[in-house]
């Protein structure tokens, strides 16, 4: 009889830069999931990761009962239905203002965030002018953040953490603008976020798999 290799962790497809898979990795970090991390080379997109997923994208979850999660946010929920000992789901943290403003971010502000970091593409504006598109978004979280530390509270919720590694990329396009943009409590609330050790510990290099 051959004896069949069975997984014992679900596996995690990622990509270390990639603000989805960063999303997911917080949420399964936060939630004390252990999973098998798959670095992946998204120009060499590994088969058994295609043969579950053919959509190609990053991050995917494959579970041990052959699930396949191929979305960021229902990595996150799914994770933290099993676990949430900070809280990430309730009340402000994944009501239906923080799935709007998650909307928001994975739409209009992902595709002007697109833009502003790679302008040579999307000729139709000059750099200045994606950035001022995606700015209208900062604008709402700055006002959502005027008031209190976190988009959903006095604590951080899943709508932070969703959103943050979107404005981290935006921050990171060009860091003297971002210093002296007028969206002080973005700023402070990113700031909080990357000398977190949650994030420190999502960001560690891992080699390809
Ligand atoms: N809706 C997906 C989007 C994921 C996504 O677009 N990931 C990018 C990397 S940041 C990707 O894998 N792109 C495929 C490629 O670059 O080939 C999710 O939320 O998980």
């Amino acid at each position: 009889m051959t004896a069949v290799a069975m997984p014992i962790l679900p596996t995690l497809y990622t990509f270390r830069r990639c603000p989805y898979a960063i999303r997911a990795r917080l949420a399964l970090a936060a939630s004390q999931t252990p999973v098998l991390h798959h670095e992946v080379s998204l120009r060499d997109k590994p088969a058994a990761m295609l043969a579950i997923s053919p959509k190609g994208t990053v991050p995917v979850l494959h579970l041990v009962d052959g699930t396949v999660l191929e979305q960021s946010l229902e990595i996150m929920v799914w994770a933290l239905k099993h676990n949430d000992p900070q809280g990430w789901l309730e009340g402000s943290g994944w009501d239906d203002e923080a799935r709007q403003l998650v909307a928001t971010n994975d739409g209009e502000f992902k595709r002007n965030l697109d833009r502003y970091k790679y302008p040579e593409r999307f000729p139709e504006r000059d750099q200045a002018g994606h950035r001022q598109q995606g700015e209208v978004f900062l604008q709402t979280l700055d006002n959502h953040l005027a008031g209190q530390a976190w988009l959903a509270g006095a604590r951080a919720g899943l709508v932070d953490m969703a959103i943050l590694p979107f404005v981290r990329q935006f921050a990171h396009v060009d860091k003297d603008w971002f210093a002296e943009a007028p969206y002080p409590h973005v700023r402070s609330w990113l700031e909080r976020f990357l000398e977190s050790e949650l994030f420190a510990g999502v960001m560690e290099k891992r080699s390809p798999a």
